[in-house]
């Protein structure tokens, strides 16, 4: 079997690529480890971003993907229970992110690239590259019938997440990477509660809480806990007491739990993202905390980044953008984690006085009382929100 690019990994990641591939005539195969439903039904993220939306539609797929969803341009803090709005779209001339949660995404870029007769495989065991660092690479699997195949490609990209086989097969010493841990934990708790009207974050000397939509009647919440804490410690009872307190609203609407686990609150990036013919894309090159929803979001980025570079190489004969695919992305990805890390000092220092002390409690409250006092910081924090 001969492809020109093996794609590994059906994440968010993996189907963009896959369907802008598509749409420039490249072809390629997604091996993907799990099986299709269970894919589609992996609930994280839950807004693609302005930036994010675009790329669809600068490819042709606006309408497969993002039909009937709705946009939200308005985010609320909740400081000390005291609400206060803040508009993003207004702030960022329109630019407004989408409420799309990342199994509606999922699903609706398989169905749009099996539609266009795309080549995607699931239950892929044993996904295993070759030959990276030559001119002729190979991907090897096992089918789940026990079936060997080998696919010969012109490159391979690692679309596989964190935990995936595509970085882990690049030799130690190609890659400079960069690791922090926040010191912080948060629980997050996925409930059919019904959503808050806005992005919703609680700033509280109890702790930092959230709630987002992920549905017309769901919602995904998150709570700062200890980092040496257990689920046993955090039933539905005190879950549902701590949300009401954190975010100022003693009517809040509960549902039933169905999800709940911690999340690590740790960053990695890994440099370059590329190593002779395979390009790492989304999680398996970088992973960021949740705080500004840009997960998801740069995988999406360097997707397009990717597909547009394979294009060049593949169809114009220029392996410029290619060669410039790692630089371009990490741009981005610094760009985002320096806003993550900003977001996420001011969230929970303003609350939680234990964390970092009561000076470094009156900065942050400074930092978000600037966010609405002055129209530039406002402004410059809506276009890295939007
Ligand atoms: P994924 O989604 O992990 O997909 C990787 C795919 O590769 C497959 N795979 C393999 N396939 C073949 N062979 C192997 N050896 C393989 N190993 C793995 C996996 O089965 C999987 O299908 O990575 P991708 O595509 O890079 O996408 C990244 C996003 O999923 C991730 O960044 C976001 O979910 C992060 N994230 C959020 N991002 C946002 O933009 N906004 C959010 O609000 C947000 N909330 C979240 C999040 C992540 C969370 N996690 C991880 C628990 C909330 C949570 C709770």
């Amino acid at each position: 079997e001969n492809v020109e690019v093996v794609i590994i990994g059906a994440g968010p990641a993996g189907l963009t690529l896959a369907n802008l591939l598509q749409r420039a005539g490249i072809g390629c195969v997604v091996l993907e480890r799990q099986s299709r439903s269970y894919v589609e039904q992996r609930q994280r993220a839950g807004v693609l971003e302005h930036d994010g939306a675009r790329v669809f539609e600068e490819w042709g797929l606006g309408e497969s993907v993002l039909s009937g969803t709705s946009s939200d341009g308005r985010l609320e803090i909740r400081l000390d229970g005291r609400p206060r709005l803040f508009d993003v779209a207004a702030l960022t001339d329109g630019r407004a992110g989408r409420v799309v949660p990342q199994q509606v995404l999922v699903q609706r870029l398989i169905a749009t690239f099996l539609e266009g007769g795309g080549d995607l495989r699931f239950d892929a065991a044993e996904v295993t590259p070759h030959g990276l660092d030559g001119p002729t690479p190979a991907v090897t699997y096992t089918d789940a019938d026990g079936g060997r195949h080998e696919i010969a490609c012109a490159y391979v990209a690692g679309c596989d997440g964190f935990h995936g086989v595509s970085r882990a097969s690049i030799p130690e010493g190609a890659l400079t990477t960069y690791t922090y841990d926040h010191g912080v934990a948060w629980l997050t708790v996925l409930a059919d509660a019904l959503p808050p009207r806005h992005a919703l974050f609680g700033i509280h000397p109890a702790g930092f809480a959230a709630q987002f939509a992920r549905g017309p009647r769901a919602s995904r919440f998150y709570l700062e806990c200890g980092t040496a804490d257990s689920l046993d410690e955090w039933g539905d009872e005190r879950i549902w007491e701590q949300l009401r307190l954190r975010l100022g609203d003693p009517d809040l609407p509960t549902g039933p739990i169905t999800e709940k686990l911690f999340v690590e609150m740790r960053c990695f990036v890994a440099d370059p993202m590329s190593y002779g013919r395979l390009f790492l894309v989304g999680d398996a090159a970088h992973i960021i905390t949740p705080m500004g929803g840009k997960g998801m979001n740069l995988a999406i980025a360097d997707a397009n980044v990717l597909a547009g570079s394979l294009r060049a190489a593949l169809r114009e004969g220029d392996e410029g953008p290619l060669a410039a695919y790692s630089e371009t992305c990490l741009k981005r990805v610094w760009d985002h984690q320096e806003f993550s890390r900003w977001m996420h000092e001011m969230m929970h220092e303003a609350g939680n006085v234990t964390l970092a002390g009561p000076f470094r409690r009156q900065l942050a409250r400074a930092r978000l009382e600037r966010l609405f006092a002055s129209d530039a910081a406002a402004r410059a924090f809506a276009d890295l929100m939007a």
